[in-house]
């Protein structure tokens, strides 16, 4: 047989040869197919404010602008297993119930009053705050007073990959006042947990990190503390039953370096999304610095070099990342140049 007609006849029995793609499939680091790659929020603004004037949140269902990685073109990720989008949701508009097994954050960069239901616990939602959408909860988003704009953090390649979707829309959707507003935070936000059976799916009770609390713990810490010579002050955001990540899926950190700190270089396995809360940082990444202004969202791929250097004042940044299924899974790497 020819080399040609094996090659032929391996194709037509659905089979290929391994020794072809074994170096591609087995690598000694990762190789992400996500690029470092940074979105101006002053060049997303005007493109979520004219997405406001092409369509409704009802029509869209939600108006979203995806943030796709040039690196996996039509791929609708960040990076190669995390999706980032912005959304706009204008006074008086409802994004409509629904439910799905995709977990989703949502970090505030505009808002001044709306606000977010999970399971018909509403709660207002103003800058910088955390909101989760933890998988198969209910959840609508209602727009009040001004334009509200939130960056999304969801694992959808995750659920793809593992061709788990799950979806439903409206039906049975509890309405948004259907339960004392901040409930959730005051069964499980304040140390505290009820020890008999409440009736709610509770396996991540708690869905409202709000800014004024994570800010002021942030800041107390990094005043008592001396940062990581390569990560700076980074906290996790946690779900209080378990300590361990918020989402079953995500994880979501706030990080603080002091006015002028410059990281080592730092790698790890998790692939992440960066945002600027405060002060102004210039994040490096495999060798290219993207300075950063607050609201700016950054894609940092697996395994990429990261250094951060603080402005003058200090940085304090949001990240989400795929951290907790690497430990799930016994991938979890980092390494420290
Ligand atoms: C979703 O449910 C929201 O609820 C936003 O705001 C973006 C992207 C894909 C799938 C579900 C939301 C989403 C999403």
């Amino acid at each position: 047989m020819t080399t040609e007609d094996f090659n032929n006849s391996l194709a037509a029995a659905d089979v290929s040869p391994l020794w072809n793609v074994m170096a591609n499939l087995v690598t000694e680091t990762p190789r992400p197919a996500a690029r470092p790659h940074l979105w101006r929020y002053a060049d997303m603004r005007p493109l979520l404010v004219a997405a406001g004037e092409a369509i409704t949140a009802e029509q869209a269902e939600r108006r979203v602008l995806i943030l796709e990685n040039p690196g996996i073109p039509g791929g609708h990720r960040t990076t190669d297993s995390l999706y980032a989008g912005l959304q706009l949701v204008l006074p008086g508009e409802v994004a409509p119930a629904h439910r799905h097994t995709q977990s989703a954050m949502r970090f505030v960069f505009e808002s001044e009053g709306a606000w977010t239901a999970v399971d018909g616990d509403k709660v207002v939602m103003h800058p910088f705050d955390l909101v989760l959408t933890p998988n198969w909860r209910w959840h609508e988003h209602g727009g009040e007073g001004a334009p509200a704009i939130w960056l999304d953090g969801l694992d959808i390649p995750i659920i793809s990959h593992f061709s788990a979707g799950f979806a439903e829309r409206e039906g049975n959707a509890p309405a948004p006042d259907s339960v004392p507003p901040g409930i959730s935070a005051a069964r499980w936000g304040s140390n505290l947990k009820p020890i008999h059976p409440v009736g709610v799916k509770s396996d991540h009770p708690l869905f409202h990190y709000p800014f004024a609390q994570w800010r002021q713990a942030l800041t107390a810490h990094a005043g008592a503390s001396d940062p990581d010579t390569h990560c700076g002050h980074v906290m996790e955001f946690v779900n209080p039953v378990t300590g361990g990540a918020v989402m079953s899926t995500l994880s979501a950190f706030a990080h603080h370096l002091p006015a002028g700190m410059k990281t080592r270089p730092y790698r790890q396995s998790a692939g992440a999304v960066f945002t600027l809360v405060e002060g102004s940082a210039t994040l490096t990444i495999d060798g290219t610095a993207y300075a950063l202004e607050p609201r700016d969202v950054i894609a940092v791929p697996s395994w990429a070099a990261l250094e951060i250097h603080a402005g003058s004042e200090p940085a304090v940044l949001f990240s989400y990342s795929d951290r907790t299924c690497h430990e799930k899974l016994g991938l979890w790497r980092e390494q420290r140049d």
